[in-house]
């Protein structure tokens, strides 16, 4: 068998001390299990701050483990998308920069993983040691009532399926045909993985809001959701 080897996949906008926190955190815990933290950048949008600390931790203080690569496709879906094509781990770790998706947990998702290397292991602010911080509290009520919508129709007892922070077995990433481009990419990466039947276990994880920059994801945007949910649900199909 494979040795574990996990690929980080960090998308880059806007940030500069919460990138190089969730960079230090995450190897500083795990370093002996991740063999490369592959930064997404966009040329049009990622910020001169955020590309500045990105050369330095690449070439200055972690070299041979930070990998940076332009999007060729737009948004957050397009990042990740080049993110899994190019990671070349066993694993696949999908996260944010912002310190939303918090670096501490990454090593629970690790040790999980490699227990259940078949499974995706995700993280949930729902359940129990679960929690939310500052989350605007119209979109809290709406995502609470959107995962119901969503347990209802894919009959399943996960409980917070929009939350882009989890690990996956690279091979169902590479098998698999992605195609939301927006934030939906993140529903998308659970949804087709649980009609696959794939085994997916939850870990409780606390959101906290970003101290610096801004999200990438509009209010009005989040109703996207729904047709995301709706059409992989009736159309989709693993060919
Ligand atoms: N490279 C790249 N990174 C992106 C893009 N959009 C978002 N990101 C990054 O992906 C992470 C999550 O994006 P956010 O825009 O904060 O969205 P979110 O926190 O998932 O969603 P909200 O809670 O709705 O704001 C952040 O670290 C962003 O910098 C993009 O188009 N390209
Ligand atoms: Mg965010």
């Amino acid at each position: 068998m494979n040795k574990f080897k996990v690929s980080v996949i960090l998308p880059v906008i806007n940030e500069t001390f919460s990138l190089q926190k969730t960079v230090e955190i995450i190897i500083e815990n795990s370093k002996e299990d991740i063999s490369e933290v592959i930064i997404v950048v966009s040329k049009e949008k990622t910020i001169d701050d955020s590309l500045r600390l990105i050369n330095y931790l690449e070439n200055i203080k972690y070299p041979n483990l930070i990998k940076t690569h332009y999007q060729t496709l737009p948004f957050i879906g397009g990042a990740i998308q080049k993110g899994f094509e190019v990671s070349e781990g066993t694993h696949i770790i999908m996260m944010a920069s912002d310190l939303e998706t918090d670096p501490n947990d990454v090593k629970n998702l690790i040790n999980l993983s490699k227990l259940n290397p078949s499974s995706i292991i995700t993280a949930n602010r729902w359940i129990k040691g679960g929690s939310f911080k500052k989350y605007n509290i119209i979109k809290f009520y709406l995502n609470f009532m959107f995962q119901l919508m969503l347990r209802c129709i894919f009959l399943t007892k996960l409980s917070d399926m929009t939350y882009g922070f989890r690990i996956f077995p690279s091979n169902l990433i590479k098998e698999i045909k992605w195609q939301e481009l927006k934030h939906p990419f993140l529903l998308e990466t659970i949804l087709k993985p649980l009609l696959m039947k794939v085994n997916i276990i939850e870990i409780p994880s606390k959101w906290a809001a970003r101290l610096e920059g801004t999200s990438q994801n509009s209010f009005i945007e989040n109703f996207r959701y729904i047709k995301t949910a709706l059409n992989i649900r009736l159309f989709w199909k693993k060919i």
